[in-house]
This record gives structure tokens, sequence and C-alpha cells, in this order.
């Protein structure tokens, strides 16, 4: 079964190469004929992994071609997903599964609306890559991918597959309350660092905020459902701002590269969330009019 990768940016191309890598078929679909003819030019995608480069000669094809689709990653930007997954939908053979491999929530979901002959898979990772070229992708960072179904908690066969590219995987029979502790990790984090500018650990010195975040983070998780979620959240992200002191949070690079952030699907959809249970959430909704403000002053876009 061939792996069809749609978005071949960081992640997308860091499990391309480690699946052409692991000898299992893959093609990149590609926006449009520029790309592909750079993609060319380029002579395949290259992996950076431990200062060691390798490149894969990687086929690649346009969204229009006509080969059925039966197995898609999806690696693009949530605010990018349903029109990407749209560029192919006519091609997806009925059962077909893709796995949506997006940040924060909302966009999962908008893919699976429109894809009722489809199964849809979420993928929360804590991998980390980058781009230094087009093309060309750096490892950056080891960690985990959850896969999970919210419909049907079986995982699929070719999870095999996975293991045997070395992608590293689990199984998770309820992938929302990864996404959705994921997302809260994410708005305690990553608002503050772009708002004070800041590398990650600085956010030790703005206690009182993350922890006042914190508390109406979990009264958001349980008031979704989503209790076990919410359990020792505090502890959690005071544990990521220490591990992660160094680094830049990704809405902080994204930010400072002048790059339309996830807000929607990050605090946006926290903040949306709340109003739709009727909880006020005050500190959330000064944090997303703060940096609504920070990103309208820069020119970047609000959602
Ligand atoms: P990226 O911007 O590097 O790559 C996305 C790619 O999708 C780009 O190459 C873009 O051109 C392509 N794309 C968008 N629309 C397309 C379309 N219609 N047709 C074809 N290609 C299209 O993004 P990324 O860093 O790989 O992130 C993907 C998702 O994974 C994001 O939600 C991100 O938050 C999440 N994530 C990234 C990392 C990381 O280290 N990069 C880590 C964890 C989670
Ligand atoms: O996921 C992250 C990000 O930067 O997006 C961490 C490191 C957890 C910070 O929220």
């Amino acid at each position: 079964m061939t792996w069809h990768i749609l978005g071949a940016g960081s992640l997308g191309s860091l499990w391309a190469a480690r699946l052409a890598r692991a000898g299992l078929p893959v093609r990149l679909i590609l926006r449009n004929r520029q790309r592909l003819e750079a993609y060319r030019q380029a002579g395949g995608l290259t992996l950076i992994e431990a200062g060691q480069a390798q490149r894969f000669a990687i086929p690649a094809e346009l969204p229009q071609a006509h080969a059925p689709i039966h197995r898609l990653l999806l690696a693009c930007k949530a605010y990018d997903a349903q029109q990407a997954v749209a560029s192919i939908a006519r091609r997806l053979a009925p059962g077909a599964e893709l796995l949506l491999l997006q940040n924060g929530l909302g966009s999962q979901d908008a893919v699976a609306r429109d894809l009722p002959a489809q199964r849809c898979l979420f993928v929360s990772s804590t991998e980390g890559a980058f781009r230094p070229a087009d093309f060309q992708v750096v490892f950056a960072g080891q960690g985990q991918n959850w896969l999970g179904d919210p419909h049907d908690p079986q995982p699929p066969a070719w999870l095999s597959e996975l293991q045997h590219a070395g992608i590293t995987h689990q199984w998770s029979p309820d992938i929302l309350a990864r996404l959705w502790r994921k997302l809260a990790l994410n708005c305690a984090i990553n608002p503050l660092t772009v708002l004070y500018d800041c590398r990650n650990g600085e956010l030790a010195g703005h206690s009182v905020e993350v922890a006042s975040l914190c508390s109406e983070l979990v009264a958001l998780l349980q008031g979704c459902g989503q209790a076990a979620a919410a359990e020792h959240l505090h502890e959690d992200v005071l544990r990521v701002i220490h591990a992660t002191a160094a680094n830049y949070s990704s809405m902080h690079q994204d930010v400072a590269q002048g790059r339309r952030t996830e807000l929607s699907y990050l605090l946006g959809y926290a903040c949306a969330a709340a109003r739709r249970q009727q909880l006020h959430l005050p500190q959330l909704e000064q944090l997303q009019q703060r940096l609504i403000k920070h990103l309208r002053e820069r020119g970047l876009p609000l959602d």
C-alpha cells in the first residue's frame, strides 16, 4: 500500500524519508507544477539526522494525478488542512485511511466531516523537525507520535510499518485526550513566549501568570469532558518549561519569522470552547486579546 504524503514540509518530509528508507512505497503530492519542477531539480528529499545527510529520490506527483489514494499522511498546518484535502478528495478510495498530523484541535474534525466515506486517524506529535532549505529536513528532536481514531479504538494493522520505519509511535485509544492535553500545554506556554518575546525557560519568571492560566485550562478541560487531560496540568507545564528551557516555542518562531500562527486551533479553539460551555475564563480571554493585538501590530494574520 502506497503512503501518499500531502504537505512535504518539516514533518511530512521527516515521515516520507523514514518510510522510504525502510523500503516502503511513498509518493509526495506537491502543490503545483512549479513545486514539482523545483523538487525534480533538487533530486529528491534530503534527511539530515545526527549531522548525516541522506537523499531519497521519492516519486512526486500533483494533486490532480489519477491514481487512487488508499493511505494519506496529511502533514500541513492546521489552517491549510481542509483546502489541501479538498485538492485530492476525488482520488480518495472509499475506506481510505488518512493520518491527520496537525497541532491543536478543530482542523481534524473539519476534515473528517468532509470525508464521511474515509477513516480519519488523528496524530499528536512531539517530534521536532525543521527545513534548512527546500526539500531538506533536519530531524531536530526525538519524540513520540500518538495515533488514534475518536470513532474506533481498534488500531490499524499497518502500525507495524511505522515500527519498521523507525517512526516512534503509540496507539492511543483516547486520542482526543492527548490532543486536548497538548493544546492546554501550548496555550499555557506559547502565547506568553510571544508576548514576552522569550524562550520557554524564561516563563519560570512569570510563575503566577502561568499558574492562573493553568487553573483556567483545568476548568476548561473538565468542562469539556476531558478530566483525564486536566490531571496535574500545572506540574506538566512546569516540567515542559524546564525541559525545553532553551527553546523558542513554535508560536514564537512563527511570529519571529513573520509567519501565520495556528492561533485559531490553539488558544482560539480553547476560548471558543469555553464560550460554548458558558465558562467564564478571564485570563484566557485576556491572553487571546493581548496576542491578537500583538499580531495586529506586526501585520500578521489574526486567525
Ligand atoms: P510546514 O509548514 O513545515 O509544512 C507544511 C507543508 O504543507 C508546506 O510544505 C506547505 O507548502 C504544504 N502545504 C500546505 N498546503 C498544501 C496544499 N494545498 N497542497 C500541498 N502542500 C501543501 O509544517 P510542519 O512544521 O511540518 O507542521 C505540520 C503540522 O505539524 C503543524 O500543525 C505543526 O504545528 C505540527 N507540528 C510540527 C512540528 C515540527 O517540529 N515541525 C512538531 C510537532 C507538531
Ligand atoms: O509544543 C510546544 C511548542 O512549542 O509548540 C512546546 C515545546 C510544548 C511548548 O508549548
